[in-house]
């Protein structure tokens, strides 16, 4: 089985969690967009993991894990991410590939990210790590691949102080180095999950352009971004929350502050623990807006959808959704591509009465309260697209299957 796992929202959905919750299996655990921008949660028991550069995959000893050639890999982060694995108990040797055909960021791309972002007229409110820039330089066939750093002649062509800074890297990648295409190719009967990055609102085409991120994080980028193609995928599914999160600047349809809901916001970002797992920056917190949901899953042909997060509403005497967007007084379901047309949007909510009792210890579907069941069987109904995961609390335990 060859599965794509992305976000249906701005990130930060809870991909970190489903991919593990999905990967035991997995002979490979694949990343195919974003970089160290990224920051990716697991929780088993009193073990917590924040993966940024590494895919989710490596935490279980027998799965490997691949840097796929859609990502853009910051080497003193990799390895800095790889020694806190290893102090965390992980043998990461023998287990990390690295495509050879993957972008390098270098620390003057984090600096030029910093001082573009400055002088923006409208800033993205970028992470700092350099994403866009590595991104650009690769467009502008300007970017030096991993698997250029062997190629001799060109490697000793590069100016002295690039050359300073990557020997060490080179040496310690080496090993780590394959053709992603034909390695991944090469794996038959086994299953590969392709664990996406950021959200497909953040994706470079299909997202709020220009506040997204700069790789492809919708599931197009699980072919680009790997050299496996289209057709070998066999299921792709969008995790969301049960409400929506942004981080960093840029149209925000469903934000329940903007609604007049600012100790709303609160409660859900405390019980949530909205904060970016790479800079600590609040998340804001909106309904959970079914417009952007539904164009995710179209725009992403998405097979299932998978829900998290669904406990954070447990004390809340009500849950509302933003149902359609008014703009210009008209009430539409089609997500606008124009900045001016999203920001100007009044969101047309929906009230759903809360459950008000713990799920988190709830196994199946069935044990669900009635009012949460009709939470998930609306948004199903919505988006002709079914549930077929339900996670009600951090830890892996807190998971099941729908269906
Ligand atoms: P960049 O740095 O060029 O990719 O920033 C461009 C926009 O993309 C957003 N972005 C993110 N949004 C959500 N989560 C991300 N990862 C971290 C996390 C974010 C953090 O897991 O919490 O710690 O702040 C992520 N990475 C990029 C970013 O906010 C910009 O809006
Ligand atoms: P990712 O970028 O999509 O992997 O998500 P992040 O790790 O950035 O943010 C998700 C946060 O929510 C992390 O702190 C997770 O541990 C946590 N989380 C994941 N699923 C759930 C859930 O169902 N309920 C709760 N309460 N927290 C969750
Ligand atoms: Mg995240």
């Amino acid at each position: 089985m060859k599965l794509v796992v992305i976000g249906a929202q701005w990130g930060d959905e809870g991909k970190g969690k489903i991919v593990d919750y999905l990967a035991e299996k997995a002979k490979v655990v694949v990343r195919y967009s974003g970089g160290a921008n990224a920051g990716h949660t697991i929780v088993n028991g009193d073990k917590v993991y924040k993966l940024h550069l590494v895919p989710s995959g490596i935490v279980y000893p027998n799965s490997d894990v691949l840097l796929g050639h859609g990502v853009v890999i910051d080497p003193t982060q990799l390895f800095k991410e790889l020694e806190g694995i290893k102090a965390q108990g992980l043998e990461w040797e023998g287990r990390v590939k690295i495509s050879d055909r993957a972008h390098l960021v270098l620390p003057f791309h984090k600096e030029l990210d910093l001082e573009m972002e400055s002088k923006r007229i409208r800033p993205i409110g970028t992470t700092g790590r350099g994403i866009g820039i590595a991104y650009s330089l690769k467009a502008h066939r300007d970017n030096i691949r991993i698997g250029d750093l062997y190629d001799e002649g060109f490697y000793n062509s590069l100016d002295q102080e690039i050359r300073d800074y990557l020997d060490p890297y080179k040496k310690r990648m080496e090993p780590m180095v394959v053709n992603g295409a034909y390695y991944l190719n090469s794996i038959k009967d086994e299953d590969i999950l392709f664990e996406g990055a950021q959200g497909t609102l953040l994706d470079l085409d299909n997202g709020t352009y220009p506040f997204v991120s700069s790789g492809y994080s919708c599931a197009g980028g699980s072919s680009v971004g790997t050299g496996m193609g289209p057709r070998a995928m066999d299921n792709v599914i969008g995790v969301f929350k049960a409400y929506s999160t942004r981080v960093g600047n840029g149209p925000f349809p469903s934000d329940i502050k903007e609604a007049g809901d600012g100790d709303l916001e609160n409660l859900i970002r405390e019980i949530g623990g909205e904060y970016g797992v790479t800079t600590g920056r609040a998340r804001k917190c909106g309904y959970l807006d079914m417009v952007a949901l539904k164009y995710a899953c179209i725009s992403n042909s998405l097979d299932s959808l998978v829900l998290t997060h669904l406990d954070v509403y447990d004390q809340m005497d009500e849950v509302k959704v933003c149902e359609f967007y008014e703009i210009d007084g008209k009430k539409t379901d089609e997500f606008p591509t124009r900045i001016d047309l999203l920001n100007s949007v009044k969101p047309v909510t929906r009230t759903f009465k809360g459950w008000k009792c713990d799920i988190s210890k709830i196994k199946k579907y069935e044990d669900l309260p009635k009012e949460a069941r009709e939470y998930i069987d609306y948004i199903e109904e919505y988006t002709g697209t079914p549930i077929s995961i339900v996670s009600v609390g951090a830890d892996r335990s807190c998971t099941f299957n729908r269906r």
